[in-house]
């Protein structure tokens, strides 16, 4: 295990000693040869496996369609929630209107949920009944 400790160089600001002043006053607790030792079997008794992650199941956040939201409106959200670009987030919409609902992204369930609530706060903070809700994906 390489060591770098260093002792301070320099003055030490406000106090005015040189530094041979301040270093002779400092050290750290010298290690012995056991500690050594100690330091390089540690390094031979760690155990490594390969690391157990599962990708989180994840949710689409679902867009319904109703009579009144004008169609701006669930342009803008989905280019300002969801990152979409002009022509996707047109399209997105433009589903949702005929077809009754659509996919405007997917994530692991808390940013799912987040962002349907932020949408749905939105649209109401705006006086549009836009609902957003999410469901399961079938992975
Ligand atoms: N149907 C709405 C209209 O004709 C537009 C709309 C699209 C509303 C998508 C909601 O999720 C929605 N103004």
């Amino acid at each position: 295990m390489q060591d770098n400790r260093q002792a301070p160089r320099g003055r030490v600001a406000g106090l005015g000693q040189p530094d041979w002043h301040y270093a002779q006053d400092w050290h750290y607790p010298r290690m012995t040869a056991a500690d050594h030792d100690a330091d390089h079997q540690a390094e031979h008794d760690v155990l490594t496996a390969p690391p157990e992650l599962e990708r989180p199941p994840l949710y689409a956040v679902v867009l319904f369609n109703d009579d009144y939201t004008p169609m701006e409106f669930v342009i803008e959200v989905l280019q300002q929630y969801f990152a979409l670009d002009l022509d996707r987030a047109t399209e997105v919409m433009l589903t949702v209107h005929y077809r009754g609902k659509g996919v405007a992204g997917v994530y692991p369930r808390d940013i799912a949920e987040t962002k349907a609530q932020q949408v749905n706060h939105y649209a109401r903070s705006q006086g549009h009944p836009l609902l957003c809700q999410i469901e399961p994906q079938p992975q």
